[in-house]
């Protein structure tokens, strides 16, 4: 008897505030693993190329407005639509990497001050529990001076503060914290070593 799930992918999620070095960290760890024989997939979140993430680009590029509940649910179920898949590569024994998950949703909505911590992790309960997360932290003054700051909704050092501060007021003992403020390949060799240790079997459910 050999369950599925012996073998099955990791999956490691990547959160921190906007220009913190996720997606570079993202594709360097990718890179990595794929080095060392491993299969692996990476996905953004929002996923922009789905008929639920048009909408949200829509929004973040202040194209259209929407209430901040109406939102918050398009972002959680931009991820629902891509569980089934997930879970699919990952007792296939594909390695998944996400750039962003459910804790950018929560933290993002909530530093809106309109919804409550409650009511924004409600709809993301039951997707697939992420075996580790990379907090990068930066502060948003330095993330400020990265390229491309500034374009879209949220991307305002104000707000940026907030956000951060949602992050380290959720972030639990099981997040692995790096400080993004070093020279990337520091980074990418301490996300390295830490990922190739992590190997979980049963897969579970977050928040339940
Ligand atoms: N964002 C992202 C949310 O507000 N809620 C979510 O659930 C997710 C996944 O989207 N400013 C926000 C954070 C970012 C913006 O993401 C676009 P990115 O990774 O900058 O493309
Ligand atoms: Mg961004």
């Amino acid at each position: 008897f050999d369950p599925p799930e012996l073998h099955r992918g990791q999956l490691f999620v990547f959160e921190g505030i906007d220009r913190c070095g996720k997606s570079t960290q993202c594709e360097n760890l990718k890179s990595s693993l794929e080095g060392v024989g491993r299969t692996v997939v990476l996905y953004s979140f929002p996923n922009r190329e789905t008929a639920i993430g048009s909408v949200i680009d829509k929004y973040l590029k202040k194209e259209i407005d929407l209430p901040d509940q109406a939102i918050h649910l398009l972002f959680t179920a931009n991820r629902w639509e891509t569980m089934k898949d997930i879970q699919k590569m990952l007792l296939n024994g594909v390695t998944v990497i996400m750039d962003r998950y459910a804790y950018s949703g929560i933290c993002y909505s909530v530093a809106k001050g309109t919804l409550s911590l409650l009511w924004c992790k409600a709809p993301d309960r039951g997707i697939i529990k992420p075996d580790c997360i990379f907090f990068l932290d930066l502060s948003p003054l330095k993330a400020n001076r990265r390229a491309g700051y500034g374009e879209e909704r949220y991307e305002v050092i104000e707000f940026q503060e907030k956000v951060r501060d949602q992050f380290l007021k959720i972030k639990d003992s099981s997040w692995k914290v790096i400080n993004a403020d070093k020279p990337t390949d520091d980074i990418a060799a301490e996300i390295y070593d830490h990922a190739v240790r992590v190997n979980n079997r049963k897969m579970k459910k977050l928040w339940i």
